[in-house]
């Protein structure tokens, strides 16, 4: 098992899209779990990594100093610089774009108000975040569009179907999935993938 990547998180989408990148570009990781219920996100020693008490968190020892990554975007950034080309176009230009753009469309436009609405909810200004949340539906119902080719950004797997993935798996019971024929069938292709699969497990109990 190789420890010099060490990615710690729980099973939460933020945690599973960091794992899945990581896999998906073939990064070599040890994954910590960490239980949330027994507040191990707030022990003082993951504090040190991520002040925030926040998952996840990617400590990268095999640079001096070690590198600590505190976002799960910046971590699907990680895991792209690592294997260029993996989860993007390694060149500039417009298909590199293309998976920028659909990328931070799911990341602001549809993560972000969902991690809202969550907030909304457990603050009981459940009006509020039941508006929200339909907006996250509409968000994901457009992006049918998006898929005129295999993928959220054309013919090759990108961060975008990462970001797309998980949240459109924790909505999945709201989807009308009949009305959805191009998200059904990305959805299941992207599902069926190992290292999705496996960044999915990543945090799961033993
Ligand atoms: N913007 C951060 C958000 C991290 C975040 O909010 N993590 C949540 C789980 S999804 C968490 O650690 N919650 C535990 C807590 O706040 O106690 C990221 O994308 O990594």
């Amino acid at each position: 098992m190789d420890t010099t990547i060490e990615l710690y998180g729980a099973q939460t989408g933020n945690s599973q899209r960091a794992a899945i990148a990581l896999e998906e570009a073939g990064v070599r990781y040890t994954a910590r779990r960490l239980d949330l219920l027994a507040r191990e996100h707030r022990d003082p020693a993951y504090l040190a990594l991520n002040p925030a008490g926040k998952v996840p968190t990617l400590v990268d020892s095999t640079s001096v100093p070690a590198r600590i990554i505190n976002q799960s975007n910046a971590i699907i950034q990680f895991a792209d610089a690592s294997a260029p080309g993996r989860l993007a176009p390694a060149q500039p230009g417009w298909e590199r774009d293309r998976v920028f753009d659909r990328y931070f469309f799911f990341v602001t436009d549809v993560i972000a108000p969902s991690h809202a609405a969550f907030f909304l909810r457990q603050n009981g200004l459940d009006e509020a975040a039941a508006k929200i949340e339909r907006r996250v539906i509409e968000q994901l119902v457009y992006s049918e569009s998006f898929l005129t080719r295999a993928f959220m950004a054309g013919d090759h797997f990108s961060m975008a179907d990462i970001s797309a993935f998980t949240i459109a798996a924790s909505v999945r019971e709201q989807l009308d999935w009949a009305t959805l024929p191009r998200l059904s069938r990305w959805f299941n292709a992207v599902s069926a993938r190992p290292a999705v699969e496996r960044g999915l497990r990543a945090f799961q109990h033993p």
